[in-house]
């Protein structure tokens, strides 16, 4: 039989499960600009009803709803509040700055969360040099914080910082069913104290493709509009649809087998000699592990478990390395990544 691959590079590799392929092909489409799409009018009012919002708006990506949601919510010029190594900040080509013309006032999260304190104590009083502060980001969970998740208590915090100071709130939930599974409340708990929510079907839910934008009804009207200039208006992309439902009803309720796993593979990780991880600080998803050079060369170890058909995260500059938990990574899949990663580093096995 050949040697199956165990891919944890991210949580965007799944493939469509089966249910999602059949949905697919069976999927009532129509034309999406003019808003007669059955199947994608039936995720955006799923979704908007999940996250008890008034709408929701499908687009391409998580990258794109985060640019539809910079430019609907800012004016050029202005300043928007996030954690230092939000998605955002770091991997969306810049569009914050390019597309929406907005400066990045980044901020020391606590393993990427940020809170109320942080924001208001960065909110500077009036003066003609600075530039106008108008939204805060928030990522849920933070992935470059480790997978972590923000609480209900956070965003109120977060809340009341942004009224008294006429700022909205948007949510990078990519991962945000993760939060809310992690946290034991539900997405429409953790976007109570947002005006946006974008949320990836691609990530841990396991679709093909698509993202949502979920806020009252004028919100996405203009995300609407942003999303036609970026070139995202779609025509009969029902067929993606079909498996975001999929991935909402039957991906969703199982992702806590999914943090189960990456726990189980985060102690197995503590025991080996020369990966550095704290266990206890895996939250969800993503387990993000260190390695001390001495013992073990990230880059060499990484190799070795891909010619063992284990793949992690790059370990690039560093001596970081990210693996992600996904529904098609299975309990049994992480005692075999446990045991490729014990030979590579040469633990002697015991019998
Ligand atoms: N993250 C991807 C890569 O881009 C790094 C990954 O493998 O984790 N927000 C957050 C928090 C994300 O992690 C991602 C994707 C996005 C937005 C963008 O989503 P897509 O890839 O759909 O544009």
């Amino acid at each position: 039989m050949p040697q199956k691959i165990i891919d944890m590079r991210s949580d965007t590799v799944t493939l469509p499960t089966e249910s999602m392929r059949r949905a697919m092909a069976e999927a009532e489409v129509g034309d999406d600009v003019h808003q007669e799409d059955p199947t994608i009018n039936r995720l955006q009012d799923m979704s908007a009803e999940m996250f008890g919002k008034e709408a929701a708006v499908l687009v391409a990506s998580g990258t794109q709803g985060n640019a539809c949601a910079m430019l609907a919510h800012t004016h050029h010029g202005e300043l928007a509040f996030c954690d230092a190594n939000a998605h955002v900040s770091r991997y969306e080509g810049g569009g914050y700055a390019a597309l929406a013309g907005v400066s990045l006032e980044k901020l020391n999260g606590i393993r990427g969360i940020i809170d109320g304190d942080m924001v208001e104590q960065a909110i500077m009083p009036y003066n003609e040099h600075l530039a106008d502060p108008s939204l805060i980001w928030v990522e849920n969970t933070s992935n470059q914080g480790g997978g972590t998740a923000t609480s209900v208590e956070v965003m109120r915090g977060l809340r009341e910082v942004a009224d008294r100071h006429g700022l909205n709130i948007h949510v990078d939930g990519a991962r945000i069913f993760n939060a809310a599974t992690s946290l034991g409340v539900s997405v429409a708990d953790l976007a109570q104290h947002a005006d946006s929510v974008q949320f990836c079907l691609s990530k841990g839910l396991g679709a093909p493709v698509g993202s949502l934008v979920v806020g009252d009804s004028d919100l996405c009207t203009v995300v609407r509009k942003k999303r036609k200039m970026l070139g995202g208006g779609w025509r009969q992309a029902g067929v993606f649809a079909a498996a975001g439902i999929v991935a909402l009803t039957e991906i969703a309720p199982r992702l806590h087998e999914d943090h189960e796993n990456a726990r189980r593979l985060a102690e197995g990780i503590a025991d080996i000699p020369g990966l550095l991880i704290n266990p206890e600080a895996v939250e969800t998803n993503l387990v993000f592990f260190g390695y001390d050079t001495e013992v073990v060369d990230p880059a060499r170890f990484a190799d070795e478990l891909a010619d063992r058909g284990v793949l992690i995260g790059g370990a690039s500059k560093a001596t970081i390395s990210r693996v992600c938990l996904h529904h098609q990574v299975t309990a049994d899949d992480v005692e075999t990544v446990l045991d490729a990663m014990r030979e590579v580093v040469g633990v002697p096995v015991l019998v």
